[in-house]
């Protein structure tokens, strides 16, 4: 069965409230000041199932002191029952009210025209003529205009049936999206604990599941699910609904907070918004203070206008919001503004990028992103976004940014790397970068090997960190990773372990360095296993001590010479000899072999046979046992 949300809306003492109670049997004000002064001051709800649909009504206050209640009522409504009582005609709130659902891009409306039975037949065609003349041009325009009369309840049927049919031209919702309920209402019941209420504007919500409570981040259980008054397993998007909290105080909680799937939606106290001025509004200057009203939230804001002074009224824009308290916003959601004093509905709008960066002079690219942002495919939004995200853009991100779900951020992703537009640099959690940034990333890399080289001709590569270090921290790790085996692929770089190095680099050693490094080995092979120490060697070369060190590194790199303990290197031919000579030993004379044992076999002295033996020790060819050795 359809769910569909009706808010009511026209000035004060048209009857509104008593429509709804003519309409579902329930009387809509439940404060007791309500009943007692007779008015309505705060949002009240009434429950119909009528034509295959289930209503859920939320009665609004006309007065004009509580227009910020009928906006928290407004936000999530599907169709406006606007009610014009036909003894007065249109009054100021039947207009602002009208405006406000207008700017909130409320889709269908019906009209009653109460109190009927107090006018006659001329004087209620007068009326209805001037309604006309009221909505043309507007979403109203061909909205059913239905005489009623809440005391005789003449019309209460043509009305419900022109309700069942405005339901049935409205698009479901979508059930499938992020779960999101702006919280209207937070209370305690004896027994079950904390309640909030709202209208359901996305997705849907379960007894069991966790849910956020934003802001705040805060992840609570969800203990129960109720709809028009009955306990139910679920609510989907365009149900009231009241969900039991556990793990959580009622006084916690406030309208204009939001119960929202975790995870998905950010609290932001700056957006970039499309912003349209009633023509009835005052010129808006930059800077100007505003109310601002968004789902069940208001705060204050400052409006920012982009390369403009002043907006006229009637005239759009685009513009930043800067707010006092964070609210969550999403890309799509409608929002109102209202002057600061008096306190008068001037505009509203759309959010474009509900997670909008500080807006600076420098920012060129600002306009045509939210340009983008605005009426772009979904392919040219994902690019847009990662154009401006250097290090790249994580999925939760565009979910922040977008609401959209895996699957159509997935396909966007797929479309945008086959064409080479971004790069998929982690797919778990994904993390997508702008081609042009990776095409910087993989530029700065060939060139900082290209210089490594330069500078080091005696090194066979870069090492891999050094490589990674080099390039800062505007540098995702996993865009380093990707960009470098793209590179490696393309065979731009070699990629050798822990070295990088450029394709065809070879060590060339000039004809000086090439004795250097003769003379080196020769002095190490002579030695057998009493050789010298380094320095000694090194201090006979022609060559100052940096570059003889370097040569005496491709030594050790080529394995000619191996490094025994800090101080002592020896000749490759002189250590190959060991095991061979181990082995014969371990033959003749048995597995243990003391320290005198192996001065004597291999020729050695004691400055040489300890760290010897720990270095077979080290290649497992022999292994401690007390103060001898056991040959393996
Ligand atoms: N004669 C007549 N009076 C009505 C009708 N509907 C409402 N009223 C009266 O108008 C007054 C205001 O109604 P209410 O529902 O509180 O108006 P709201 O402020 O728009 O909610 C009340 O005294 C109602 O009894 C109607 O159809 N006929
Ligand atoms: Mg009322």
């Amino acid at each position: 069965m359809k769910s569909i949300i009706v808010g009511t809306a026209g000035h004060i003492d048209h009857g509104k409230s008593t429509l709804i109670e003519a309409l579902t049997g329930t009387h809509p004000d439940r404060l007791e000041e309500e009943k007692r002064r007779g008015i309505t001051i705060d949002l009240g709800f009434a429950f119909l199932e009528e034509s295959g649909v289930r209503f859920g009504f939320v009665d609004v206050p006309g007065h004009e002191r509580f227009v910020k209640n009928m906006l928290a009522g407004t936000s999530g409504i599907d169709l406006v029952l606007l009610v014009i009582a036909a003894d007065e005609a249109i009054k100021p709130q039947t207009r602002e009210h009208f405006d406000i659902c207008r700017l909130l891009g409320v889709k269908r409306g019906v009209i009653a025209l109460t109190k009927s039975d107090l006018v006659d037949a001329d004087s209620l065609e007068l009326v209805r003529l001037e309604i006309e003349e009221f909505v043309k041009g507007s979403f109203l325009l061909n909205a059913p205009i239905v005489p009623v009369s809440a005391t005789t309840g003449a019309g209460l049927s043509q009305l419900k049936q022109a309700l069942g049919l405005a339901a049935k031209e409205i698009e479901g919702r979508e059930t499938g999206r992020y779960f999101r309920l702006p919280i209207d209402r937070s209370f305690a019941i004896k027994g079950f604990g904390t309640v909030v209420t709202g209208t359901l504007i996305s997705g849907h919500v379960a007894a069991g599941e966790e849910v956020e409570l934003l802001p705040g981040e805060q992840i609570l259980r969800v203990r129960g699910v109720e709809t028009a008054g009955k306990s139910v397993r679920g609510a989907e998007a365009g149900q009231r609904t009241a969900v039991n909290l556990s793990g959580v105080e009622h006084t916690a909680i406030r309208r204009g907070m939001v119960l929202a799937a975790p995870g998905r939606f950010r609290a932001t106290r700056r957006a970039d918004v499309r912003l349209e001025m009633l023509p009835t509004a005052q010129r808006l200057k930059h800077r100007t203070q505003v109310h601002f009203h968004l789902g069940t939230s208001e705060t204050i804001g400052e409006l920012l206008l982009y390369g403009k002074s002043e907006l006229a009224p009637g005239e759009q824009a685009v513009a930043q919001i800067r707010l006092r308290d964070e609210v969550v916003a999403a890309h799509g959601d409608r929002f109102i503004v209202r002057q600061f004093s008096p306190v008068i509905t001037i505009g509203g709008g759309m959010v474009l990028d509900p997670l909008a960066r500080r807006a600076t002079r420098k920012d060129t690219g600002r306009m045509a992103f939210l340009e983008t942002m605005e009426r772009g495919e979904r392919a040219e939004i994902l690019r847009a976004i990662a154009d401006r995200n250097i290090l790249g853009v994580r999925a939760e991100e565009i979910v922040a940014r977008t609401g959209w779900q895996s699957a159509e951020i997935a396909s966007a992703v797929a479309e945008l790397a086959r064409a080479k537009a971004i790069h998929i640099v982690s797919n778990d959690p994904l993390i997508v970068l702008s081609d042009k940034f990776f095409m910087d990333i993989c530029a700065k890399l060939q060139e900082r090997i290209e210089k490594f080289h330069k500078e080091n001709p005696l090194l066979p590569g870069m090492p891999r960190e050094e490589l990674r270090a080099s390039l800062g921290r505007r540098v995702r790790t996993e865009s380093f990773r990707t960009a470098l085996e793209e590179l490696g692929r393309q065979k731009k770089l070699v990629l050798q372990g822990e070295l990088i190095k450029k394709p065809g680099a070879e060590i060339t050693l000039t004809p000086e360095e090439a004795r250097a490094k003769e003379q080196i080995e020769q002095a190490f092979a002579k030695a057998g296993l009493a050789v010298p120490s380094v320095k000694e060697v090194l201090a006979q070369l022609a060559m100052e001590s940096r570059r003889a060190e370097k040569i005496l590194q491709i030594l050790l790199r080529d394995k000619v010479l191996v490094r025994v303990t800090p101080e002592l290197v020896f000749h490759q031919s002189a250590l190959e000899r060991l095991p061979g000579l181990l082995q014969k030993y371990k033959k003749t004379r048995g597995e243990r072999i003391g320290v005198p044992a192996f001065k004597e076999l291999t020729g050695s002295t004691r400055k040489y046979a300890i760290p010897l033996l720990e270095y077979l020790d080290r290649q497992r060819l022999t292994r401690r046992a007390g103060d001898e050795r056991v040959i393996l």
